[in-house]
């Protein structure tokens, strides 16, 4: 095991990942930029490093500042939380050539799986599912029309570069799609410099299920079932549970051993996340993995009781993955909700300023990542994540209430968070059932008076 580990992120996964680092008994470093340096967490590291100012650029994402702070604090490993330098195979290459291990999956599978059209080419030969399509990039509207007359309308164009919905868009007839593929490339060209586009059918009213994946470099991979993460607003996760209200126990182990498929054809390991999309049959498409730990692993965590973050530090130190497929089950029911220092009436605008009141949750099932408390400043530096509020209870019906509750109890102040926003949906008869599609809250959260209900008793 090593003995020293640095953090190369800020906020609740800094913490997370120096609680991990607690908890194995290794020390960790922190570092900071000139934004976070009065931070409570970075009292928990066993030292903390300026790497310097607050813009993101300057510091969090800042190769050269991280690796000179791994060097002179002498840590043999460093761990990049989700976001910033997470998902940057020359990162990680420039760690592992300064003989610093990264904690996470080789260079190779994160460039192989950062490309969508290399990504689709894997999962294809792993025989997963997938949306059908255009193979590979569409040159120009002709050849467009020509995969619209194959594959049927509706269809969804893409941008090979986007993320997070963006160069994305549906069109319904031959007018539509000229016009949008015209448009998606401009966007594209512009947003990413990069305006290659793809074509799939478009599904309906999807869902977002994906599959936690954990492996080592000898090819031992196993999934830790799926997350349902419907529960969106411009492509922002609000609420995460498992298992997923949607999929019946067959279609769960078609979904988890596809996602195991890949990561082998991918010499995947460390921890990863396979999406999917979800249509109202059931029927499953691979959309993309995620090369990183994420916001929701905790979800995770609740009904495996598997460390996620113990393992991939145990991973990357060259242990073998002990943990067998059959050793993880999935127990209850885990919800997720991301509090955030945004104004839900206010277009849900950050709302940076400093905390006077924190009283935080707790009691039976319930599990609070947050770094912030009375005292802690919110900054327009970074996003405006302060909380992830998780419970884990027998049925998703007591972990609803368990989460209302929670929620309840949960007081901050003066700032404005997202925590009434999500008191209503555990109130929303439409969340109550699971029927939850990735227009949820677009749909309801103009709130119609019919789709809401009293607290359950
Ligand atoms: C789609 C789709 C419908 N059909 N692809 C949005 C982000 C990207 N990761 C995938 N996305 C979608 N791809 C086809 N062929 C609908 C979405 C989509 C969506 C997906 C997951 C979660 C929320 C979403 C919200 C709107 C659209």
């Amino acid at each position: 095991m090593f003995s020293r580990i640095l953090v190369a992120n800020r906020g609740e996964i800094a913490l997370r990942v120096i609680r991990a680092c607690r908890d194995l008994g290794v020390e960790a470093v922190a570092v900071y930029s000139r934004a976070d340096r009065d931070a409570a967490y970075l009292n928990l590291a066993h030292d903390a490093i300026c790497i310097g100012a607050e813009p993101a650029s300057a510091s969090y994402l800042n190769p050269a500042a991280i690796l000179s702070a791994a060097e002179i604090s002498d840590v043999q490993a460093i761990h990049p939380g989700y976001g910033f330098l997470s998902e940057n195979p020359v990162f990680a290459q420039m760690c592992r050539d300064c003989k610093i291990e990264f904690i996470g999956p080789p260079a190779s599978a994160m460039r192989a799986l950062g490309n969508k059209v290399e990504a689709k080419k894997l999962a294809k030969a792993a025989k997963v599912p997938m949306v059908p399509g255009s193979n590979g990039f569409v040159a120009d509207e002709g050849e467009a029309l020509t995969v619209a007359e194959r594959i049927g309308y509706p269809v969804m164009i893409k941008a090979a570069a986007g993320g997070g919905g963006r160069g994305m868009r549906p069109a319904h007839n031959d007018a539509a799609l000229r016009t949008n593929f015209r448009n998606a490339r401009a966007e594209a060209e512009a947003a990413f410099k990069d305006g290659s586009l793809y074509i799939e059918k478009l599904i309906e009213r999807p869902r977002h299920v994906e599959v936690q994946l954990l492996g080592d470099p000898k090819g031992n991979t196993i999934h830790l079932f799926e997350r349902d993460c419907s529960l969106q607003r411009r492509h922002q996760k609000l609420v995460e549970e498992s298992p997923s209200p949607h999929i019946s126990v067959k279609t769960r182990e078609k979904l988890c051993a596809a996602a195991v498929r890949l990561a082998k054809a991918a010499g995947y390991y460390s921890a990863g996340t396979c999406e999917f999309l979800v249509d109202g049959d059931e029927n499953f498409y691979f959309m993309e993995v995620n090369a990183r730990i994420q916001v929701e692993h905790p979800v995770t965590e609740l009904v495996t009781g598997v460390d996620l973050i113990q393992w991939q530090i145990r991973i990357a130190a060259g242990e073998p993955l002990k943990l067998k497929q059959g050793d993880v089950t999935q127990t209850g029911h885990a919800i997720e909700c991301r509090i955030n220092a945004e104004d839900p009436d206010r277009e849900f605008r950050p709302n940076p300023g400093r905390i006077e009141t924190y009283i935080a949750p707790g009691g039976p099932g319930v599990r609070l990542d947050s770094h912030a408390y009375a005292g802690y400043v919110v900054g327009p530096n970074y996003d405006s994540m302060i909380a992830k509020l998780l419970v884990h209870r027998a049925t998703r019906d007591d972990a609803i209430r368990a989460m209302r509750r929670a929620l309840e109890e949960f007081k901050i102040a003066p700032i404005k968070t997202t925590i009434p926003l999500h008191a209503k949906i555990m109130d929303s008869m439409d969340f109550r059932r699971g029927q939850v599609d990735t227009h949820f809250i677009e749909r309801a959260f103009m709130l119609a008076p019919h789709a809401t209900a009293a607290p359950a008793a």
